[in-house]
């Protein structure tokens, strides 16, 4: 093992047992391959930011609504945020005080709704999230979730069932529609949602927690909402998680029509959150200036490039791609199609020990729990942005095959870890360039 203690060079004097433990985690990084389609690499200048004196701040309230005092420079930071974030997105309101997605979420309800109103979500087993409507979420307890899912298997199969989301709202009469999803790889369509949602008079909420950097970068239809113009054409409220592909630190945001900004406001502070963890709003004013410059677009473009390639490459390797393929940053594949014997969680295990970081996923219909599944979801975004392309996506798919297919040969598991880790060498995630 490298000493990586150059990283945390106070802490691991001070704290060597945490220290020894960073410095682990920093080799696991630097020396695997990190295909969670949620995860990223945020830049050396978003961590600074994360790790700055703000963390040193109480800033209950909002720029110059504040409950304590010395926040002259925290509200310009906050401003600062909010403003990048606006420009990004061209939205009309933008909170960046919720400090994860589910929390936005859990916001977003308390703004619009009432417990016991009704809300139209995507079933989590066909890859909607733990807070649209799981009976072990406060979602799922708090309010009446009613689920549409996707479409049988086959040709241009998989995709959101529209005809039954339709049917659906127009029966249930949800208060709110929520799309946006955890493990669904194509492109939502905004227009016949919106028109849905208007036709039952419901709000319509995208939840882009996967998709935002995509969004932002223009290579994936935006689906954000203005009521400034009369009439809204995309959704009234926007949630997404500023880690995944925005690449900015951990933590949510919500961006809204103006007519609904004050209520959004007020359900997260405080109507749910204490004070705003600042130091991660300077690090998200970082991620959204990054985000709109235009390197940013070229990394999106490669981003879905590269799932392209690599969902191609593993459906060679004989594993069956849900819905056919992607339009994202993400792929999910059947495993059953490699070996029906083989279920995600021993896939997900196995490759662990290769050094390719994934995870297990339910697939739509799966006779599998959701703690077994048969299925696997992989991204991009991370690799991307250590700077592979297209030949080291046809490479991993040959690394997944290689392991799963020899997934008893011990031997052949440890040559693929030290292949992954040469791999990695050459492609060092942006802390350690
Ligand atoms: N952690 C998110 C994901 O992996 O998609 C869900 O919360």
């Amino acid at each position: 093992m490298s000493d990586y203690s150059r990283f945390y060079p106070i802490t691991s004097v001070q704290d060597p047992e945490l220290g020894t433990i960073l410095d682990m985690e920093v080799f696991r990084q630097a020396s695997t391959l990190q295909l969670i389609a949620s995860e990223n690499f945020a830049s050396k200048a978003v961590m600074e930011a994360a790790g700055s004196v703000l963390t040193n701040k109480y800033a209950e309230g909002y720029p110059n609504r504040r409950y304590y005092g010395g926040n002259k420079f925290i509200d310009r930071v906050e401003d600062l945020a909010r403003q990048r974030l606006m420009n990004l997105f061209g939205a009309d309101h933008a909170n960046v005080q919720p400090h994860a997605g589910a929390n936005a979420n859990a916001a977003v309800f308390l703004a619009l709704l009432k417990p016991g109103d009704t809300v139209l979500a995507m079933r989590l087993d066909q890859g909607g999230h733990l807070t649209h409507g799981s009976p072990v979420n406060f979602s799922g307890q708090l309010y009446n979730f009613v689920s549409y899912g996707v479409t049988p298997a086959g040709p241009e199969g998989e995709r959101i069932d529209l005809d039954n989301l339709y049917d659906l709202a127009r029966s249930e009469r949800p208060k709110l529609i929520i799309v946006g999803a955890t493990a669904y790889t194509r492109v939502i369509p905004i227009e016949p949602l919106r028109k849905i949602a208007d036709e039952v008079g419901a709000y319509l909420m995208f939840d882009a927690a996967h998709v935002a950097g995509l969004i932002a970068a223009g290579v994936y239809p935006s689906p954000v909402g203005s009521s400034r113009s009369g009439r809204n054409n995309g959704a009234d409220v926007v949630t997404f998680t500023t880690h995944k592909t925005m690449r900015g630190p951990r933590g949510g945001a919500i961006l809204c029509t103006e007519e609904l900004a004050s209520a959004i406001d007020k359900a997260v502070f405080p109507g749910l959150q204490g004070g705003p963890l600042e130091h991660i709003i300077a690090a998200k004013a970082v991620a959204f200036k990054e985000a709109s410059a235009p390197e940013f677009v070229d990394y999106q473009k490669q981003v879905i490039a590269n799932a392209k390639s690599l969902a191609n490459a593993l459906e060679k390797q004989g594993f069956r791609l849900v819905s056919g393929g992607t339009d994202s940053h993400m792929i999910v594949v059947d495993l059953r199609s490699f070996d029906s014997e083989l279920t995600g969680k021993e896939a997900q295990e196995v490759l662990d020990r290769a050094g390719i970081t994934c995870n297990r996923n339910q697939i739509p219909y799966d006779p599998r729990s959701p703690f077994v599944t048969s299925g696997l979801r992989f991204g991009t975004p991370a690799q991307t942005t250590a700077g592979m392309t297209e030949p080291e996506m046809e490479h991993i798919a040959e690394l997944v095959g290689r392991v799963l297919a020899n997934r008893s040969d011990d031997t052949i598991v440890s040559q693929v870890a030290e292949e992954v880790a040469l791999l990695c060498s050459k492609f060092p995630p942006p802390f350690m360039q």
